[in-house]
């Protein structure tokens, strides 16, 4: 599975925004690198059964995460699929929490009963974290519509607060294109304008069958876009600096127009699919291949030739991070599970009335199980 780097804009390439600051393009580097090492630690930590259940790691793909999340603001909602620690850490999660989620301790963001597929962080605009292939698709349209309500018909939030013109972020994988709610939201959102951005993470591969043998049409993913009437865009997301140039005013537009995106987000993962993978599916060239055009090395290389970044500062940025990482591993480690108590807790929305065999619904119908 070899995919041709793509630069292919649509109408909004006039509008291509200029370079950014080397300041931006630092932090990115220490956000991505962030990414890769607390993926790598988590995969330690998975081999030695300190994390259970399913656990996919976002290695190779780190630019994605980064650079579209830095192109919008800290309240504009993000939704997206189960390989999430990337997008929760570049949303701003700390590590502790990320990883004490993992572990199933009582300070990981969602208390220890989400785990790996279910970061989630309401502060931060996370609304997770979602295991079922394509299911946050009609919830980024959902999530979009709720901020343009609140913002074109209330004119106020919920909470009596400022509205604001919003967009949500929505990403799923090659793999989730062809589920019939991607394309009955993709329909809803175009036809009523609703500000959502699908971002196709397009590693080109769903589990261990490549994109080839899985989608039709798979080297023109936009064409799904473009017959809904989304103005669509496809990028290399190997290459953070040109990602946010082009993502970065493509954004601006559909919140300024009040209008969805669809964006074929080109990248690769360097790990398996989970972390119970053989990976017979494709050759050791093939991810060396990739590894030779890795995000984050590039983005080092080139803040290095432009004297911006010396040797020895990356080294100690690499340095920090690792034992920012570390020690939120033994955070997650010395950190309580939760107590039973905490077993329905957040999770039935009257627990109490739902659980006990003598009561009926909410709704008042009886259990039928009881
Ligand atoms: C509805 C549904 N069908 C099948 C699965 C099993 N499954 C989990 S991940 C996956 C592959 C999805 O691949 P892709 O969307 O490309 O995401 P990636 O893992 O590459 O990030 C499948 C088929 C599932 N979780 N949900
Ligand atoms: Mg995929």
């Amino acid at each position: 599975m070899t995919q041709a780097p793509a630069q292919k804009h649509s109408s909004t390439d006039s509008t291509m925004t200029s370079e950014p600051s080397t300041e931006l393009k630092l932090k990115w580097l220490r956000d991505m690198q962030l990414i890769r090492e607390f993926e790598n630690r988590t995969a330690q930590a998975y081999q030695q059964a300190k994390i259970g259940g399913f656990c996919h790691v976002y290695t190779g793909q780190e630019a994605c995460a980064v650079g579209t999340i830095g192109s919008i603001n800290d309240d504009d909602p993000v939704v997206t699929a189960y390989r999430d620690h990337g997008h929760a850490l570049a949303r701003g999660m700390t590590p502790e929490a990320c990883m004490a989620e993992m572990y199933g301790k009582i300070t990981g963001c969602a208390k220890g009963k989400g785990g790996s597929m279910h970061m989630f962080d309401r502060p931060n605009w996370l609304f997770g974290g979602h295991g079922i292939v394509g299911a946050q698709t009609p919830l980024g349209a959902g999530l979009a519509f709720a901020a343009k309500y609140e913002h074109d018909v209330m004119k106020k939030r919920v909470d009596g607060s400022e509205a604001k013109k919003k967009v949500t972020l929505c990403y799923l994988g090659d793999g989730a294109i062809d589920q019939g709610a991607f394309h009955e939201a993709l329909n809803y959102v175009s036809v009523h304008n609703i500000p959502v951005i699908y971002i196709i993470e397009n590693n080109g591969y769903s589990m261990g069958t490549a994109i080839n043998r899985h989608t039709a049409n798979s080297g023109n993913l936009i064409s799904r876009g473009e017959s809904y009437g989304i103005d669509s865009l496809e990028i290399d997301g190997l290459d953070i600096v040109e990602l946010y140039k082009g993502f970065k005013p493509y954004v601006e537009s559909c919140r300024e127009n009040s209008r969805p995106g669809f964006v074929d987000l080109k990248t690769y993962r360097y790990q398996g699919h989970s972390m119970s993978d053989p990976q017979k599916y494709r050759t050791k060239d093939e991810v060396d291949e990739y590894k030779a055009k890795d995000s984050i090395a590039r983005l080092a290389s080139q803040l290095m030739e432009s004297g911006d970044l010396s040797e020895d500062d990356w080294k100690s940025m690499q340095k920090a991070i690792r034992d920012e990482v570390m020690s939120a591993m033994q955070a997650a480690e010395d950190a309580p599970t939760p107590e039973l108590s905490e077993l329905i807790t957040d999770v039935y929305a009257n627990p109490e009335k739902n659980l006990s065999p003598q009561t009926t619904y909410t709704h008042g119908a009886r259990n039928p199980l009881l």
